[in-house]
């Protein structure tokens, strides 16, 4: 992160979007596991955020199959590309804490819009590359970056304005192992630069890293990070609704969060899918404490 930059926590509990609940709890488990203190002691100055920026969409029952409960994520989405551009109007750095996955739609519109021409680096599981005809659950989350893209339905592909927010070339997916059918298609469709678990086991996550941070940065103008927690193995983030085996060990994990520290090129960032009802005590709150920290400069020497 360019750290001269105030943080801006922005928390999301929010989990409609997902397929099952309780990444809503996910800000509450991370905030208790001491994110604030672990950014101030690296001397971060840090404003927390109230959620009160969100519309409570509990009366809001608007879902269809293809799209499921997307009243609420529509909602909870325009209200968060606002609370971020704020933030960033302010010269601060917003860091949305989730929450699932469809938040990104409102934080990266938010961060093309302050810097236009963005990128996105994706470190995840999955590719959040489906649309409502290539979505095999008709949960948003496993949406978000297409919408972004300016594909799918205009209820997210115009949150924060008409059109796409992205261009292809400047993204990059880190630690994907579970695409579906249409994601895998869009992919080389796009020529979008895709690092699977078998490109970091082949090339290591150094490597890995090097390269997707070119993708995300050359002829960009800012870089938002958005980081699916299950991304990282099961193992060590057993708190999230869709694990996968085989992912980012811990140290992998830790090494991707150094890199883009010394980079200096992230301008936003978003840490979601942490689910404290999966979760196995606070393991994985604090395995995302954890993550921000190094991310923020925490380092061993
Ligand atoms: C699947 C879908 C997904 C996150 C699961 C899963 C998507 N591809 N995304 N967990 N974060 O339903 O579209
Ligand atoms: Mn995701
Ligand atoms: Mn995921
Ligand atoms: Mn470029």
């Amino acid at each position: 992160m360019k750290e001269q930059l105030p943080i801006t926590i922005l928390p999301v509990p929010f989990d409609w979007g997902a397929g099952r609940r309780g990444a809503a709890s996910g800000p509450e488990a991370v905030l208790q596991a001491g994110l604030v203190r672990r950014l101030q002691k690296l001397g971060c100055r840090v404003q927390l955020r109230s959620d009160d920026y969100l519309p409570n969409t509990d009366a809001d029952r608007r879902t269809s199959a293809k799209l499921k409960h997307w009243g609420r994520v529509q909602t909870m989405n325009e209200a968060l590309a606002l609370e971020a551009a704020a933030a960033m109007r302010a010269g601060t750095f917003p860091l949305a804490i989730g929450g699932d996955h469809s938040l990104a739609i409102g934080t990266v519109a938010a961060a093309a819009k302050a810097r236009r021409r963005i990128g996105v680096l994706w470190i995840d599981a999955h590719g959040d590359l489906n649309t409502p005809q290539t979505s095999p659950s008709g949960n948003i989350h496993g949406m978000s970056l297409a919408a972004l893209l300016g594909l799918g339905d205009p209820r997210f592909t115009g949150i924060g304005g008409p059109g796409a927010k992205l261009n292809p070339g400047h993204i990059a997916l880190v630690g994907a192992r579970e695409l579906d059918v249409g994601e895998k298609e869009l992919i080389r469709e796009l020529g979008i630069a895709c690092f699977t678990m078998h490109d970091i086991d082949r090339y290591g996550m150094a490597r890995v890293m090097e390269n997707a941070i070119r993708v995300v940065s050359d002829g960009t103008d800012g870089v938002h990070l958005s980081f699916d927690i299950d991304s990282v193995d099961p193992g060590e983030a057993p708190g999230t609704g869709t694990p996968v085996r085989g992912g980012l060990n811990y140290r992998e994990a830790h090494l991707a969060m150094e890199m883009l520290h010394e980079a200096a090129v992230v301008t936003s960032a978003d840490l979601v899918e942490v689910n404290p009802l999966l979760d196995n005590g606070q393991r994985t709150a604090r395995l995302a404490v954890e993550l921000a920290a190094s991310f923020a400069g925490e380092r061993i020497l």
